[in-house]
């Protein structure tokens, strides 16, 4: 396209998160045509040849590799986008720094604090725009309840409460580790629900209200040993399947949180609710277009929860989608991180959240099973 700067992308993983990240790169030229970048799909990655060509093909991929370390070398490309599992993260992350290469990564960014902080340190040093892929905090009705607490319509907070709840390991017959299994090995994954699912709740939690100050946590193992797809063996089950903690937020709220893979019926039912002294808010990923809120200014007579539904132009990215009325789904959060990525490099500004305000969520996460591991509170450094 004239006229446009290119930001070539070279992409490593081609699972659920390689196709989201994909779908949106995809996305952008149609849907965000004012952006002065245009990502360019120069390279997707992954180890198994057949799958990564047919996947680079789908996806419209210019060429493949089996090997990142080859991708990162590559010099026609600018940023490399990290979807593999979360033990590879901090090794192709800081390669691709040290390479000089902006780095966008999937959530979490690490399996643990001790890898974060060295992401960290290589993006800053090496001064590399970078970005994790929370994506919820990009729904619309998620966004805008952002804007109605910065505007100060809550007046001051009390709580913030917040549920992720699943249903899919139920079976103990289901195996641990492997293909599409990895989220239940702690070697790879890092921890269970409290990284995969508590940490979407932990980030959108600080960027709506502020940094946590401590946590008090339970976890749950439910089913102690499970077969390990690649070992063949029974072994012990590693990750929590389930947490709930309690917290203090630094601006002096109370924080409940519940996360598990064992609510049955429940598929990723991913709520939040903040009440404040004028007016609460509170939205359900179920139902991703509205935003319920509360005023208490509201006339007595008609007072009462209002239902917004997150479709007009002058909500948050809905100008780039079709008319009011007419909703969007769980894969338009990445395009607006996407997008919001290549308007950070014509800005200049960074595309938050950047490694550094992942690691705060990485903090947390680690003081959630720290203190579950110890049944005392945990402050966060
Ligand atoms: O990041 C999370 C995943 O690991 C997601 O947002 C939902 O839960 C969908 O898959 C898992």
């Amino acid at each position: 396209m004239a006229n446009k700067k290119e930001l070539r992308i070279g992409l490593i993983g081609c699972g659920f998160m390689g196709r989201t990240h994909s779908n949106a790169y995809n996305r952008i030229r149609n849907f965000f045509p004012e952006l002065a970048y245009i990502p360019v799909l120069k390279a997707a990655c992954a180890r198994n040849e057949e799958r990564v060509k047919a996947f680079a093909e789908q996806w419209n991929y210019e060429s493949y590799e089996t090997d990142w370390k080859k991708l990162i070398e590559r010099d026609d490309i600018d940023a490399i986008d990290i979807c593999t599992p979360n033990d590879t993260h901090a090794e192709i992350a800081i390669a691709a720094a040290q390479a000089g290469k902006m780095v966008l990564t999937e959530k979490p960014l690490a399996r643990n604090v001790e890898e974060a902080r060295k992401m960290v340190d290589a993006v800053e040093k090496a001064k590399v725009a970078n970005t994790v892929w929370y994506n919820y905090r990009r729904i619309p009705a998620v966004s805008l309840a952002k804007q109605i607490i910065d505007s100060g319509k809550l007046g001051k907070i009390f709580h913030y409460r917040a549920n992720f709840l699943q249903d899919w390991t139920i079976s103990a017959d289901l195996p641990q580790g492997g293909e599409g299994l990895w989220r239940m090995d702690a070697n790879v994954a890092g921890s269970g629900v409290t990284g995969d699912l508590l940490a979407h709740c932990i980030d959108t939690a600080i960027w709506l209200n502020g940094s946590i100050k401590d946590v008090n946590a339970v976890t749950e193992t439910f089913v102690k040993e499970r077969m390990h797809q690649l070992t063949g063996k029974v072994e012990k089950v590693g990750i929590d399947d389930a947490c709930i903690f309690h917290c203090h937020f630094a601006n002096g709220s109370l924080g409940l949180f519940e996360s598990t893979r064992y609510a049955r019926g429940h598929k990723a039912l991913y709520t939040f609710e903040i009440n404040g002294e004028h007016a609460s808010i509170k939205w359900d990923l179920h139902d991703l277009n509205r935003l319920e809120y509360f005023d208490h200014s509201d006339e007595s007579r008609v007072r009462g929860w209002r239902s917004i539904h997150v479709t007009d132009g002058d909500q948050p990215y809905m100008d780039h989608w079709w008319v009011p009325g007419l909703g969007i789904g769980y894969e338009h959060s990445f395009i607006h991180q996407a997008a919001d990525f290549l308007k950070s490099l014509e800005t200049g500004e960074p595309c938050s959240p950047t490694f550094r305000d992942a690691f705060e969520t990485q903090q947390v996460c680690e003081a959630v099973l720290e203190s579950a591991a110890s049944g005392s509170w945990k402050e966060i450094e």
